[in-house]
């Protein structure tokens, strides 16, 4: 037989292109150089430095699958993947900025966009000189967004704006907003329009008080008649299918993201149990404790291959976001539970900052509710394979 590799049971690396092994390996590089020596304290004390995203934005990581024309990697779906795996792994919360960046404001520019507006902001934004949010939940309009309030009012020459957006990753520290308003010169349909600090009436306070997710920085949008040229409307897309399709990429990325959360809570269970010794022998040569292992092992390797077929779906152009739905809710339910058994197995240190799992464990708590709460995915699901939906 052949050897078993435990920590790779399906040699997922093996699957992987020359190409895509390399960006793996240079995030992951820079998430232990650049990202772990400051998480700790920037969870306790709750903060987000900006020039984080420059170097993010050097070490190539922002936008990684748009074009080399505007400065960016031009790499494919998977390779993305793997870069939201290698940042999880040290943090929920540093993923999401890179995935708001990328997923959430360069791609709707890049996709939605005239060519004016992709020369103006998808440079600066992969270079991470310039920091974007993405404005779709509010305080009344979560899980339906299509029930938002932000009106676009026509006026002479362009818009005005008027709403508040909640729960925006970024927005405090944002240079470029993408947001999505019902415009009455379009009938009322959703429409984009990016906005920049400083306009007159735009304001992004910071929400305090989160327990989870510290590293990044949430805020709201606030817009009272914020007036925009004609030229901050996104021409390319109308309706609930423009957010949308940002968010199928955004949750794709999270289905890896959260299983490099979920690697680091299963390598440091193993490691604990090897080191810790109770009843005279080490805690990893008991029953509970290796069946505890066999699941996160099992679960690890199946969420990874489901979310590389996905990947490899994208990038032949043959993702349905129902797929993406299945892997975003079972990958952010099933590293919800490892992290949860691997705080449990380091007894009193797991509740400690330094044994790194409780702070996974808080994160995904997050991770499993944005991007679609684990339940509306199960709806999306439903209403797939039943031709009903239970939405309302
Ligand atoms: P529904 O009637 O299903 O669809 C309305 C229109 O949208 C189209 N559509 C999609 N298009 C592309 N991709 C998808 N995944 C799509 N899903 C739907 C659909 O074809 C239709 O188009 P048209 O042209 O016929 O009008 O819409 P609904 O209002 O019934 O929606 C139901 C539901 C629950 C599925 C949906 O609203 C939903 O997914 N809710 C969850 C909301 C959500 O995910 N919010 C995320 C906010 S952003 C965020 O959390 C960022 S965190 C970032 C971080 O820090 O990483
Ligand atoms: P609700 O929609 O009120 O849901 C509450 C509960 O009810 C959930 O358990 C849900 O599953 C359940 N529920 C809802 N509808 C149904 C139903 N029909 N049937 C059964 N159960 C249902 N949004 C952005 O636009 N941009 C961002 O950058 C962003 N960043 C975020 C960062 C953080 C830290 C957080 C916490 C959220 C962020 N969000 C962002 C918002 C996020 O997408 C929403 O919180 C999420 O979509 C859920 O909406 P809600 O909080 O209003 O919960």
């Amino acid at each position: 037989p052949a050897p078993f590799n435990w920590a790779d049971p399906f040699l997922l690396d093996d699957q992987l292109s020359e190409e895509e092994r390399q960006i793996a390996d240079a995030a992951r590089a820079f998430a232990e150089a650049e990202l772990r020596p400051l998480v700790n304290d920037a969870y306790l004390d709750e903060v987000t430095p900006p020039e984080l995203f420059r170097k993010m934005g050097q070490a190539g990581l922002l936008g990684v699958t748009i074009p080399e024309d505007y400065g960016c990697a031009g790499a494919n779906y998977v390779s993305y993947g793997l870069v939201a795996r290698e940042v999880e792994r040290v943090d929920s919360g540093y993923r999401s900025m890179m995935s708001v960046q990328s997923s959430l404001v360069m791609y709707p520019i890049y996709a939605y966009g005239s060519e004016e507006q992709r020369r103006k902001y998808l440079p600066g934004l992969g270079a991470g000189e310039l920091i974007g949010c993405f404005g779709l939940t509010e305080p009344d309009a979560g899980s339906d967004p299509g029930g938002m309030k932000t009106r676009a009012t026509k006026i002479d020459g362009g818009y005005r704006l008027n709403g508040a957006k909640m729960w925006i990753s970024n927005s405090p520290i944002a240079d470029v907003f993408v947001v999505w308003a019902k415009s009455d010169a379009h009938d009322g349909a959703i429409r984009g329009f990016v906005l920049e600090k400083g306009m007159k009436g735009l304001s992004a306070p910071k929400i305090g008080g989160k327990l989870s997710l510290r590293t990044s920085i949430t805020g709201e949008i606030v817009m009272e008649d914020v007036e925009v040229g004609e030229d901050a409307l996104l021409p390319g897309v109308s309706g609930l299918s423009g957010p949308f399709g940002c968010l199928n990429r955004a949750r794709y990325g999270i289905s890896w993201g959260v299983m490099g959360a979920a690697e680091d809570c299963w390598m440091r269970a193993r490691q604990y149990g090897l080191d810790r010794k109770q009843f005279d022998k080490p805690l990893a040569q008991t029953q509970l404790f290796q069946k505890k292992l066999a699941d996160m092992q099992t679960e690890i390797t199946l969420g990874l291959q489901g979310s590389l077929r996905v990947g490899r779906l994208f990038d032949e152009g043959r993702m349905a976001p129902e797929m993406v739905s299945l892997m975003k809710r079972n990958n952010c339910g099933k590293a919800l539970e490892i992290a949860r058994h691997s705080r449990d197995m380091h007894g009193g240190n797991g509740i400690q900052i330094e044994y790194q799992v409780m702070r996974h464990l808080v994160n995904l708590e997050t991770v499993n509710t944005y991007e679609g709460t684990h339940d509306v995915h199960a709806l999306i699901l439903g209403r797939a394979q039943t031709g009903l939906q239970a939405f309302f």
